[in-house]
Formats: C-alpha cells, sequence, structure tokens
C-alpha cells in the first residue's frame, strides 16, 4: 500500500483545514515537512502536536498547524494517519497537501480511504455506504438513519436474515451428502420454509426502499395550463421569491428547483412552464421540459385556473399521483366555487387560502410512503436484495421436480448476494470503484 493524502474539509473559505494522510509513510512523511516541540513520528496514537508545517525543498514556512496522530490499527483507514489541522482557505491547505505530495504521498481518489478501511475490516461495505449518505445528508431524519447503518444496524438485520437461509441450506445440503444417515425432509416443510424466507426478504426491501426517500429526496412537479399561477403556487410552497411571476401567460420558460424539507424528507419543488399549444421556439423547448420533468417526479400538483374553468390540459398518462387544483377561488363568488368541476382543493396562491390543506395531502402523500421506515437501502442494495429474491423464488419453482441440489443451488446464489452487499469475500474491482467513486476526496 502507498502513503495517500487529501485534503478533507470542502474548498474555500474557513477557520481551518484539514489535511488527511493514510499508510505506512505517513509518520516518514510528516516529519520532513513538521518543526515543533514534540516529534509526532515518535508520538502515541490519538496525540495532538503542535508546531509548523516547512516546505519539503526550499524550507520555507508555510503555516502553524497541529498534527494528530494516529495509530495503525486504531484509525479510520486502520494504518497510520496524521490529519494536520491548518488554517482554512483556498490557499493555504492546497501548499501544504503540495508540500505532502512531494515528500512521498500520492493524491488519494474519493472514497479511497473509506475504500481503506474497508479493506482493512474497519467497517463493512453496509457501513461505507452509511459514511457516504452520512456526510450527504440533507435533514436530520436522514441523519439518523445513517448514523444507525453506521452504528451496525442494517448489517445486523442482512446478517439474521442470511442466518435463516443459511440455516435451510444446511439442512439440504445434509440430506444430499449424507442421504442415508438423515431422515428425508418433508417438501411441504421445506415449501414453508422457503415461503417465509422470502416474505423476510420482501419486507427487508419494502422498508429499504421507503427509507431511501430520505436520502433520494420526493420530487413535485407543478403543472397545468399557462397563468394558471403555478409560480406564485410555487413561490408560497417553497416560502421564498423565487421564480419570476407576471400577468403574461408564458411567462416561465425553464424548469425551476427548490428544495425543502417535509416530514424529514427533502422535498424538491419543479416550476415549469404552462403546457399549451405553442408557435414559440423557446416556449416550445419549455412545455417540452415540463412533460419530461412530470414523468420523473413522485407526486403532480395539477394547478388549474378557476376562473377559466374550460382550460383543462392533458394530463400525462401513466401511475404519477395527481392533485388536482383549482387556483384562483379569491376571484370566484361561493355560487361559482360550488359549481366548479370536482377537483382535489380549492386554493388561492394569492391570499393563501387552501395552502395549509395542501401541504397537510402532500405530507399524508410522503408518510404513506416513508411509513414506518426502519432502515434506507441503496439502489445498489435493493438490486442485490432482489437478485436474491428471485434466486429464492427459483429455489421454490425447481421444488420437488428438480430435485436438492438445484434448491440448493439457488439458495447458495442468493446466499452469496448476501454476502457481496455486506462486502465479505473477494469484492471485484470493478464493483468497488463504483461504490467508492461516488465520494468526495478526502473520505
Ligand atoms: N387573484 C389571484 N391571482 C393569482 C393567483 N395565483 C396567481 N395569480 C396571478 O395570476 C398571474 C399568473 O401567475 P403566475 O404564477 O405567473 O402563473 P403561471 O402559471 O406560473 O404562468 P406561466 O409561467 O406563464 O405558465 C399573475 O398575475 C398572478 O399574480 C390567485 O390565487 N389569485
Ligand atoms: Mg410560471
Amino acid at each position: 500500500m502507498d502513503t495517500i493524502a487529501a485534503i478533507a474539509t470542502p474548498a474555500g473559505v474557513g477557520g481551518i483545514a484539514v489535511i488527511r494522510i493514510s499508510g505506512p509513510e505517513s509518520f516518514a512523511i510528516v516529519r520532513k515537512l513538521f518543526r515543533g516541540p514534540t516529534d509526532p513520528a515518535r508520538a502515541e496514537g490519538y496525540t495532538v502536536h503542535y508546531g509548523k508545517i516547512y516546505d519539503p525543498d526550499d524550507h520555507a514556512p508555510l503555516d502553524e498547524v497541529l498534527v494528530t496522530v494516529f495509530r495503525a490499527p486504531h484509525s479510520y483507514t486502520g494504518e497510520d494517519v496524521v490529519e494536520i489541522s491548518c488554517h482554512g482557505g483556498r490557499v493555504v491547505p492546497n501548499l501544504i497537501l503540495d508540500a505532502v505530495i512531494r515528500a512521498g504521498a500520492r493524491l488519494a481518489r474519493p472514497g479511497e480511504f473509506t475504500e481503506r478501511a474497508f479493506l482493512n475490516r474497519k467497517m463493512d461495505l453496509v457501513q461505507a455506504q452509511a459514511v457516504l449518505d452520512l456526510v450527504q445528508a440533507r435533514t436530520k431524519a436522514a441523519v439518523r438513519h445513517a448514523f444507525q447503518r453506521l452504528q451496525g444496524r442494517v448489517s445486523h438485520q442482512i446478517e439474521a436474515f442470511g442466518e435463516h437461509l443459511m440455516s435451510l441450506i444446511v439442512e439440504i445440503e445434509a440430506r444430499i451428502d449424507f442421504e442415508e444417515d438423515v431422515p428425508p425432509l418433508d417438501p411441504a416443510w421445506v415449501q414453508q420454509r422457503l415461503e417465509a424466507l422470502q416474505e423476510e426478504l420482501q419486507t427487508l426491501i419494502r422498508s429499504g426502499q421507503r427509507g431511501s426517500l430520505y436520502f433520494r429526496g420526493y420530487r413535485i412537479a407543478i403543472f397545468g395550463p399557462p397563468n394558471a399561477g403555478k409560480s406564485t403556487l410555487f413561490n408560497r410552497l417553497v416560502g421564498k421569491d423565487r421564480a419570476i411571476v407576471t400577468e403574461i401567460p408564458g411567462t416561465t420558460r425553464d424548469v425551476i428547483t427548490e428544495e425543502t424539507v417535509m416530514e424529514g424528507v427533502p422535498v424538491v419543488f419543479y416550476d415549469t412552464a404552462g403546457l399549451r399549444e405553442t408557435q414559440d421556439q423557446v416556449e416550445l423547448l419549455g412545455v417540452e421540459r415540463t412533460r419530461k420533468t412530470v414523468e420523473e417526479v413522485d407526486l403532480g400538483l395539477l394547478v388549474l385556473d378557476a376562473t377559466h374553468p374550460e382550460v383543462i390540459p392533458e394530463v400525462p398518462a401513466g401511475d404519477l399521483p395527481i392533485l388536482r387544483l383549482w387556483n384562483k377561488v379569491d376571484l370566484l363568488t361561493p355560487e361559482q366555487r360550488k359549481q366548479l368541476p370536482e377537483a382535489d382543493l380549492q386554493v388561492s396562491a394569492k391570499t393563501g387560502e387552501g395552502l395549509e390543506d395542501l401541504r397537510e395531502r402532500i405530507q399524508e402523500e410522503i408518510r404513506g410512503l416513508v411509513g414506518e421506515a426502519a432502515f434506507a437501502l441503496s439502489a445498489r442494495e435493493v438490486h442485490l436484495l432482489q437478485s436474491a429474491l428471485q434466486d429464492l423464488k427459483d429455489a421454490q419453482k425447481t421444488l420437488g421436480t428438480l430435485g436438492l441440489e438445484i434448491v440448493a443451488f439457488h439458495l447458495r446464489s442468493a446466499y452469496q448476494r448476501l454476502q457481496e452487499l455486506i462486502g465479505y469475500g473477494d469484492i471485484p474491482e470493478k464493483i468497488l470503484s463504483s461504490i467508492f467513486d461516488n465520494f468526495c476526496i478526502g473520505k
């Protein structure tokens, strides 16, 4: 293993920045750069040392720093680690990083510190994903989920399921290997076990998919005819004057997004161009974007102008849940309101009437999706669990027709996928890099 280094704090102006070095040469490298009353290279782990960093070539002083020492295996990566806390800003951390590289380290790839922690068995792949979730979390609820995962909660759930699966594999393989010595298995019993395992796995997948909303976020598109008050409503819902509002139909051309939090879930609202036939090139492109956006979101808010109840655009087909709103009802008499065709809500983006109910309806939708999500799974993890579920189904299909060897083969395959999910055994480099590529440099 070579020694890697990176700035672990975000780029930009800040009080301090941290340069992280990990690998067998960490102490030798610091020795070339650092002078102070104590020598970090000889110090015990978990100690901090004050001093100055000097350029390894021209010996010019670069900054006053604190150096923290971690000794293998008691560090984040499991290797010897040194962290240099220097003054923040755009230049100083880069000067020090450059000095560290010239003294013998290599620039770390994104996620490489965490990848080493995994390779040194400081954490499993599920926990490595938790590190990513934690630094990317956008809400308090997301942090809670990521932290529980980091503590091993998700790994334990997967492992517990793996043990149930393995106990069935053992029973079956005993019949294959020692046919004469053990009583035969009752096919109905195997059938029952397989069904129970599938149910357990399905519950895991469902719960994990629900929880993933805390990280993925919930997307809501506001769409409808021009001038219906979409941008006015958008500004109200995101709580700022973000989109331009005018009385001219066709004001919004591009898709505008803004994020808020509802029920602990990051919610992204999309304001879109009004849907209509148009000759205007720019507006036409905007309308195309509206259609594409509506295809990608989790919920549509169809905003209709109550003063023009005859204008109802074509609603995109598909299984997108849609809330239909009559807007501008402040301009109608109570009698006119009653005569409006059926919709989910009557609102006024201008006066705020009905918006609390609208928020409540949206929150209901989100609650329905998140449910009592016990944990969140990444797309990779869901994919592996779904493949394992397919293996279980294949096992069940072969039961009674193809013999126990084939059943055991499918169950082994399912077990293998759990191993891959957690990160046991040999994980191909390609899979590892696809996981760690999503990290930032220095993590
Ligand atoms: N009285 C009343 N006027 C509204 C309401 N909502 C919006 N308006 C007015 O309707 C006009 C159009 O509002 P926008 O929010 O720009 O409408 P839009 O749907 O975004 O329009 P496009 O971007 O052109 O598609 C503006 O003059 C708003 O002030 C409402 O609830 N009541
Ligand atoms: Mg608009």
